[in-house]
């Protein structure tokens, strides 16, 4: 059969060829030449319509094999090119494929927002809502509307960073927030009872550094009004969140505080991490660590934004957020979160 002679011959000169190609370019020229669209054997393959039935299946089969065997040729003849062009390859451009790649850094989330994000969870599962408010704020909303006048000693205790901004009158009232409670009239003035809402963020004091202070910090505020809630609602959901977070054998302690913002007010503090309650150099030696600070939301708040306090009460809470995870992990130093030490860092 002339077809099958054809084929046999073609596939002697492609394998002739094939041996002789030195270069990418060359075997792409030959792919082409030999397997490409418009290739012999392609036509031969397409032209099978064209012979009488006994010849045409011997040939097709034929051509199937002869295209199998051309493109393995390829294949080979392609891996030694590459090999071969990997080997000659110097200096810079030199590829050692057998090395193994390398591993990106990866990064992480900060072991503070780490457990920002834990304690909102926690608070948003009792059905807080989370919402946030800005960091620079106005003199009302951080202290006056907060039952803290001008001249009153509470300002004192929160020594405060304010901004370079003077009205015609000489006033200075805007301010870098001590506490995340101005969200409690920003959010107030807004939205009526009942409400349940949780504030993190980040909080600014004039203040020196020691182990357990710093001038910038977080704090998640947390504020409760309807009908109804008392003292016990405060402390059930302080118990519980200190149960959910630290577990249930740790200590949990409540004293009476003072806020012009709340009445009854209180502060509660956990059990140190470090000495268990035998006092150590992080907590002064009492054995207990302050945490947050909350009460009862005072009247005089409450009619600041229109809610009747013969109606409606309410509990709020003010968490310092770094000392949480110092209480967890025995962290003995505040300032070891901000160093950027990863050394640190990457323990959390
Ligand atoms: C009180 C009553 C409420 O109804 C609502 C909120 C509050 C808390 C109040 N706004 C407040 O800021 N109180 S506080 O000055 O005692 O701070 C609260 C917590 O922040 C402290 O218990 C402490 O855990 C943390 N804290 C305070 N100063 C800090 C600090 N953490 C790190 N560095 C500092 N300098």
């Amino acid at each position: 059969m002339d077809e099958i002679r054809q084929i046999e011959e073609l596939k002697t000169g492609a394998l002739r060829e094939l041996v002789a190609i030195g270069s990418t370019k060359g075997l792409e020229a030959w792919r082409v030449g030999y397997l490409g669209k418009k290739s012999q054997l392609t036509g031969v393959l397409r032209s099978l319509g064209r012979l009488p039935l006994a010849t045409r299946k011997a040939v097709g089969a034929r051509a199937n094999e002869v295209k199998a065997e051309l493109e393995a040729g390829f294949k080979q003849k392609e891996q030694a090119l590459l090999g071969a062009q990997l080997e000659t390859l110097s200096g810079e451009e030199a590829v050692d494929v057998t090395l193994p790649g390398r591993a990106l850094p990866e990064g992480r989330l900060h072991p503070v927002t780490q457990v920002l994000h834990e304690i909102s969870d926690i608070f948003a599962s009792m059905g807080f809502k989370v919402v946030e408010g800005p960091e620079v704020e106005w003199d009302y909303y951080n202290f006056e509307a907060l039952n803290i006048p001008k001249e009153h000693p509470a300002r004192d205790t929160m020594a405060t960073l304010w901004l370079d901004y003077e009205t015609e009158s000489g006033d200075r009232p805007m301010l870098l927030r001590t506490h995340t409670s101005p969200m409690q009239i920003r959010f107030m003035e807004k939205v009526k009872p009942p409400l349940r809402i949780v504030v993190p963020g980040k909080v600014f004091r004039y203040e020196a550094t020691d182990a357990t202070h710093i001038p910038m910090f977080h704090q998640i505020e947390g504020l409760a009004v309807d009908k109804g809630i008392s003292m016990a609602d405060l402390k059930g959901t302080l118990y519980e969140f200190a149960r959910r977070f630290f577990g249930p054998d740790r200590q949990v302690r409540f004293r009476c505080d003072y806020f012009p913002f709340v009445e009854p007010g209180v502060e509660m503090a956990i059990e140190c991490a470090v000495c268990k309650g035998a006092g150590c150099r992080l907590c002064g030696g009492s054995g207990w660590i302050e945490i947050l600070g909350a009460g009862m939301v005072h009247p005089k708040v409450l009619e600041r934004v229109e809610i009747d306090p013969g109606i409606y009460s309410g509990f709020a809470f003010g968490m310092g957020i770094e000392r949480i995870p110092m209480l967890r992990y025995g962290v003995d130093d505040i300032r070891l979160f901000y160093t950027s030490d990863l050394r640190f860092l990457r323990q959390f």
